[in-house]
């Protein structure tokens, strides 16, 4: 079983003075939903996710060596402009990462960073964003210690992902991706997300997620809040076993295709999230008129269609439309026809499932 001492760094024989490097990572979207943490990042209960494609992340990391090495040192550009918003973000996530990257404090960093998707539009960051400095990371780590294996690479920027944001160990590798140990799943860790370890059914090949922006608002509550809301929840112990059910029956359901069951399981999934906010202390709501006004909407065109389509909420109002490609016309014009109006300013973002992330620079 994988241990946190495997993920802390012990060469020292190789110095590199300066250098630079990009990466992309991708956002997710939570299947069987992460809702509920220990100390340290720790999951409640495993959770499985869909890589996105499109919504993403870019993240150029520049470092050079310094003399004063007493402190983490770093600037932070957002869209090539300085953010100090997001600086304590990042400190805590390098005193964080600290114990198993001891070599940080020997540079100044200049982290550049830029979304594909529009700023504040309720999509969260804070995956992709956390898993391309994760991956930029480990770029360094592997100058310094250049007979790093690809699958240790992948591995640790999971790791130290995990430990920025949890959902965003589910960023770095593959195409479907399960963090937390569940029972039918060998390999699976509370500290990393790793690839779904068995065959996919074709059924979900280029599955596609169209991103319905209902409200591009600041959140009420954010998610680190939420997750705490778990502890002392009356209905705590019965959600996360209920979250190992679902893993299990969706493992089946991706094997085998089933389309009906998927649906059935997802938009459980979706609503139980939500019902868990609704039913903690102190309660909130995420959801707006208009995600309810969409939900409706897609049971309805289901149900007189029997096009298999569904949804799924992040936490947030926004909705996530899952559908097989081969539906993709219907459900597009069905989206232009019927729900575009229930959209801030019209706007969506057609998605699709993707591979995780890529370097774009290297040197
Ligand atoms: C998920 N979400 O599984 C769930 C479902 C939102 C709804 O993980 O505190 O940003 O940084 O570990 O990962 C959002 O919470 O929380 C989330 P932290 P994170 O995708």
């Amino acid at each position: 079983m994988l241990t946190e001492k495997y993920f802390i760094f012990n060469q020292n024989t190789v110095t590199i003075n300066e250098g630079n490097f990009q990466w992309s990572a991708p956002s997710n979207i939570a299947l069987v939903k992460y809702w509920g943490k220990k100390a340290n990042q720790i999951p409640a209960n495993p959770s499985i996710s869909f890589t996105l494609n499109q919504c993403k992340t870019i993240t150029k990391l520049a470092f050079s060596q310094k003399e004063n090495k007493a402190d983490f040192s770093f600037d932070l550009l957002f869209e090539g402009k300085p953010k100090e918003d997001f600086k304590p973000k990042i400190q805590k996530f390098f005193e964080r990462i600290e114990v198993y990257c001891p070599y940080l404090k020997n540079y100044h960093f200049t982290i550049d960073t830029q979304n594909t998707f529009p700023h504040s539009s309720g999509i969260a960051s804070s995956a992709s964003g956390m898993a391309a400095l994760a991956v930029n990371i480990m770029s360094l780590e592997k100058e310094l210690n250049p007979n790093m294996s690809d699958n240790f690479f992948n591995e640790k920027a999971s790791f130290l992902a995990r430990l920025g944001s949890g959902s965003a160990c589910r960023s770095i590798n593959g195409n479907i991706v399960v963090w937390g140990n569940h029972k039918a799943i060998e390999g699976s860790s509370d500290l990393i997300g790793v690839e779904f370890p068995f065959k996919v059914h074709s059924n979900f090949n280029n599955y596609q997620d169209t991103i319905l922006l209902v409200d591009k608002g600041e959140k009420q509550v954010s998610s680190t809040v939420g997750h705490d809301l778990m502890h002392n929840h009356p209905y705590a112990e019965q959600r996360f076993s209920q979250a190992h059910q679902n893993l299990s029956a969706i493992k089946t359901v991706l094997e085998n295709g089933n389309l009906e069951q998927f649906i059935q399981i997802v938009e459980s999934e979706a609503l139980t999230l939500h019902a868990m906010m609704m039913t903690s202390m102190p309660y909130f709501i995420l959801m707006k008129p208009n995600t309810l006004e969409i939900i409706n909407r897609i049971w309805k065109f289901r149900n007189d269609t029997k096009i298999p389509v569904c949804f799924t909420l992040d936490a947030g109002a926004n909705v996530h439309i899952l559908y097989p490609e081969n539906v993709s016309v219907e459900t597009l014009q069905f989206i232009k026809d019927e729900l575009v109006g229930y959209c801030q300013n019209g706007q969506y973002i057609c998605d699709e499932i993707g591979f995780g992330s890529q370097l774009i620079i290297d040197n």
